[in-house]
């Protein structure tokens, strides 16, 4: 239907005769070894697909027929499969799956199976996408693994169902209607989920209400965990610092009091005795306000540690955010990160990963990666994108964000030689870490199509993409989504899927080109705002960021200023160092120049400026020339939304295009140039 509620998992009626019929050919029945929750969810789906793309019913049947798609994992398996597979299986991992076409018994077959329940669920999904892109499904021969464990979304959903940094309505956790209310939301979530290999989910705000560890709500969570748990989806809590003192009645919740300690384990204990694969605790402790060990003078090590050892007899883990910085602390908010963590590399348990925010400042359009990925071989890293656009005009601005992750996973740390790249940090093979992961703090609420923007799903489908395979190109996912959620018409998925790559660069030009950050309006970071400058912290405001005076602009972090480029490896201080090898893409996050400094294209820094701007504007205009012309292959509802909020993004383009140059000019003291138009 048009309103977007089933996402990627359209299954759209394949019309070409000729397709529905080679791939009936293939499709004549299921039949599984062995019963599970998992394999009831991956027939279930089959059956959904084929109705939608056949409209027909697959017949379940009672033995293996002619063209049966088989299902069941490893240990299930007769004799006969095992030994065609023999090689197969050594090509993937637990959470892996296969999708082969093969002969048994004289037949031909085609084979989905996995060494565990959920690979089987992975591998469904998997040929229902290999038919929705239309692909032959004659010789399928598919092994595939996620390259990274913990793969899971972040909602900052509250209690209440207010959801922080949410633009799609409420919370779609009814915790009032819970545990007897099991929504068909919550089941459609878990599949939409599966089908792209995340495995886990955090229900609550990492800036966390105690109460949800309060037996009452454990009950709630239990009830979604149990509809999670076929589609091999753990849940998790963010567990509040203070929780021993504001549930538990104790006076100190200093993570060395022995009583606190044992607070925290029997609260443990407690939820597992409800949810046995329960995934864990992520916290944020001494950030914004939040409790934590600091204020016991503990340090963070302490913190995480007491918790991991509380959840390791269940193999529960511990995601502890690095998103530290304090109101005391005068230095660079950039580098307090890096300056708390890495002196205390290696002092982290086993099950605990640190999480950490791509850049060192918030979510940017763009930021160098955080220096802290590389320069802890010693502790498991975890990576932190921000599905919701908290500073990317939230669900108003179409903005495909993978191309933005791509940038990030790609860049190199040379932390370990040469193309020790932050992907190979976050899936743990630059040292050898064990235990790896990737989160993404989630765009999801109430609205029908549950991310408000229609193209809000891409960003939620992409994240899980990069989550299951962080060296995967952007221009894949897009394509992909596009053709699942749209239309296979290649008129359609070329343009539009340039039009998403192109979307990213657009918005980091129209709102803070060249390395400008934080510059959003005060609180809510919607919409420019320049001039912000009373906050309760210096580094909320944003004059703290762009430093725009008389005598130029940019945050000056070399030697001469906060020197937060020493945090970098050596290979990237001698080339960012100079405004004149720096990738100007950065030029103004590590340097303070002056307006009329010569850039490489031989005009000053004031006009390189203002054609960024204009740029990103022209960008937007072009994305709505494109869109118009995609009316042929959208239904009204999405076409017309879309089209609405492409103007919306156009208007505020320009808003931020004007309101930045009007505001810079003050400073810069120099004629805006003639490409720029007069405000209407
Ligand atoms: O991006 C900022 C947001 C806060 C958020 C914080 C964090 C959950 O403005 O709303 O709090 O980061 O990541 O902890």
């Amino acid at each position: 239907s048009g309103n977007g509620y089933d996402l990627w998992l359209r299954y759209d009626k394949i019309t070409d005769v000729h397709l529905k019929q080679s791939y009936l050919n293939n499709l004549s029945s299921v039949y599984k070894f062995g019963a599970s929750p998992s394999l009831d969810v991956a027939t279930k789906e089959l059956v959904t697909g084929f109705h939608g793309f056949f409209e027909a019913q697959i017949s379940k049947a009672a033995k293996i027929e002619k063209n049966a798609i088989v299902l069941g994992t490893k240990e299930n398996l007769p004799q006969e499969l095992l030994s065609i597979l023999n090689s197969d299986f050594e090509k993937i991992n637990e959470e892996g799956y296969i999708l082969k076409k093969v002969t048994y018994q004289g037949k031909k077959i085609t084979i989905i199976t996995a060494k565990t329940d959920v690979g089987i669920v992975y591998g469904t999904f998997r040929l229902l996408k290999e038919i929705q892109l239309h692909h032959e499904i004659s010789a399928l021969d598919i092994q595939d693994s996620p390259k990274i464990q913990k793969r899971v979304l972040n909602h900052w959903d509250n209690l209440d169902r207010t959801v922080e940094r949410g633009y799609a309505g409420f919370s779609i956790w009814d915790w009032h209607h819970l545990p007897d209310l099991i929504k068909t939301e919550y089941i459609d979530y878990a599949r939409a989920n599966a089908s792209i290999g995340i495995n886990g989910t955090v229900l609550t705000n990492v800036n966390a209400n105690a109460l949800v560890l309060t037996e009452q709500y454990i009950t709630k969570v239990k009830a979604l965990a149990d509809v999670f748990r076929p589609f091999g989806i753990q849940v998790y809590l963010t567990a509040r610092f203070s929780a021993p003192m504001e549930i538990g009645g104790l006076k100190t919740a200093d993570p060395l009091a022995p009583e606190v300690r044992a607070w925290w384990s029997k609260k443990t204990n407690e939820i597992y005795a409800e949810i046995p694969d329960f995934g864990g605790f992520v916290v944020k402790a001494n950030s914004e306000g939040q409790p934590g060990p600091r204020n016991y003078d503990r340090s963070h090590v302490d913190g995480a540690n007491m918790l991991a050892d509380a959840l390791a007899p269940h193999k529960g883990i511990v995601m502890w955010r690095a998103f530290v910085y304090s109101e005391e602390n005068p230095d660079d908010r950039a580098k307090q990160a890096y300056s708390e963590f890495v002196p205390v590399d290696g002092d982290f348990r086993e099950n605990v990963l640190l999480q950490v925010k791509n850049g060192a400042i918030d979510f940017q359009p763009r930021e160098p990666f955080h220096p802290l990925f590389g320069a802890m071989p010693d502790t498991n890293i975890m990576m932190e994108f921000q599905i919701t656009q908290e500073y990317l005009g939230f669900s108003s601005h179409l903005v495909f964000l993978p191309k933005m992750w791509e940038e990030v996973l790609n860049e190199d740390t040379f932390t370990h030689g040469e193309n020790a790249t932050v992907a190979k940090v976050i899936d743990g093979s630059l040292s050898n870490r064990k235990l790896t992961g990737m989160a993404g703090v989630a765009n999801i609420g109430t609205e029908k199509n549950w991310t408000g923007h229609p193209f809000g799903q891409a960003n939620w489908y992409g994240f899980g993409r990069l989550a299951w395979d962080p060296y995967l190109d952007s221009k894949t996912i897009t394509k992909d989504w596009l053709q699942m959620t749209f239309t296979n018409d290649d008129g359609f998925v070329t343009p539009m899927a340039e039009l998403m790559i192109d979307s990213r660069e657009a918005v980091v030009n129209y709102m803070t080109p060249l390395g400008l950050h934080h510059i959003m309006d005060a609180g809510h970071h919607y919409g420019p705002g320049p001039w912000i400058k009373d906050m309760p912290r210096a580094d909320w405001t944003s004059v703290y960021y762009h430093k725009a005076d008389s005598l130029g602009i940019g945050f000056d972090r070399t030697v001469s200023g906060s020197d937060a480029l020493s945090q970098y490896a050596l290979q990237i201080q001698k080339k960012y160092d100079s405004p004149e090898t720096i990738p100007q893409k950065y030029l103004l996050w590590f340097h303070h120049l002056p307006w009329n400094y010569k850039m490489e294209n031989g005009q000053n820094l004031w006009i390189n400026l203002a054609s960024k701007y204009q740029e990103g504007v022209e960008e937007v205009e072009k994305m709505n020339t494109t869109w118009s012309k995609m009316k042929p292959f959208v239904d009204n509802e999405r076409f017309n939304k879309v089209a609405s909020l492409l103007k919306i993004q156009l208007k505020e383009a320009k808003w931020w295009r004007d309101a930045c140059l009007l505001y810079f000019q003050q400073f810069s003291k120099m004629e805006l140039p003639q490409f720029i138009p007069t405000p209407e």
